[in-house]
């Protein structure tokens, strides 16, 4: 392994332009829970039972009672070495995009700049009546909360399963992942669509892959590095002695 994080490590510091995409695994050692794995359960229910907008129709209650869980488990948590192992990639790398599924919001706590949160943040809620989007980082927002400009319930602006990302986020996203030399894939089962697909445009553009989990991916046959393990361990590591 070590080999080959140094020869990823000579890889990159020969770059231009990194695209880095991260998932529910790099926040996995902060505490945040994946949504794999049997720790992804909220009440025996599956996030994607409950990250839907049928749900919310359905049941506004109980999907505020899972978000402000989460809220105030992640408001109890920080950023680990391996979110500040990427911002200390950003300063070395001339050209560099994070792209994130996760809506944890600690990339931005640990300090990344070029950032596309390509499924929103949970700190943020939006009006399901006049759209307003407001930043809340109180934990827990409390039952059916109301816009306070116009009294409309309140929703979290994340993309729900079912839901279309942000166009222009996105195509920003694909522009990225279609120039970029090299792309890292770190702590993503890389099975949700569309954000999987930006490591094949990646690919297909000519970048060196990276995949950097703890077990392997239906992409791990595109990657030219495949380094098993966990993110906290390697992401620094990759970083270190670039001098
Ligand atoms: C759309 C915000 C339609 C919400 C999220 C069938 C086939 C293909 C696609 C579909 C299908 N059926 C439905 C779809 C579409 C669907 C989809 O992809 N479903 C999946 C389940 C198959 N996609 C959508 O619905 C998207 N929208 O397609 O719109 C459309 C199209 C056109 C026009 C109109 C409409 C929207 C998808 C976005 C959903 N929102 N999040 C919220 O979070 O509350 S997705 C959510 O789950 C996360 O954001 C993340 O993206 C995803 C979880 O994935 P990961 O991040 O990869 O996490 P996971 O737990 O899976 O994996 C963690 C990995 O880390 C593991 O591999 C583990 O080994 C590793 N790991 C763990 N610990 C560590 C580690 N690695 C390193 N170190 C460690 N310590
Ligand atoms: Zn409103």
């Amino acid at each position: 392994m070590e080999e080959k994080i140094a020869e990823l490590r000579d890889v990159l510091k020969k770059a231009d332009r990194v695209a880095v995409m991260t998932g529910a695994g790099i926040s996995a050692e902060s505490g945040v829970p994946t949504f794999r794995g049997d720790e992804g359960l909220w009440r025996n229910y599956r996030a994607t039972d409950l990250a839907t907008p049928q749900a919310f129709a359905r049941d506004p209650e109980l999907v505020w009672e899972f978000y402000n869980w989460r809220r105030d488990l992640i408001s109890k948590v920080t950023y680990n070495p391996a979110h500040r192992a990427l911002v200390e990639l950003e300063r070395l790398v001339p050209d560099f995009t994070l792209i994130t599924q996760n809506v944890d919001g600690l990339h931005l706590l640990a300090g990344s700049q070029n950032l596309l949160e390509i499924h929103g943040n949970l700190w943020k809620v939006r009006c399901t009546k006049c759209h307003g989007i407001t930043l809340d980082r109180s934990p827990d927002l409390g039952n059916l909360p109301k816009c306070k400009s116009c009294g409309g319930l309140l929703r979290p602006h994340v993309v729900w399963f079912g839901e279309s990302l942000d166009p222009d986020i996105l195509q920003q996203a694909v522009d990225v992942s279609r120039n970029c030399q090299v792309m890292l894939v770190i702590g993503t089962s890389s099975v949700v669509q569309p954000a999987a697909s930006l490591a094949v445009e990646a690919k297909s553009a000519g970048a060196v892959l990276a995949e950097i989990n703890l077990e392997s991916t239906p992409h791990s046959r595109l990657m030219d590095f495949a380094l098993h393990g966990k993110a906290g361990d390697i992401v620094p590591r990759l970083v270190e002695d670039w001098a």
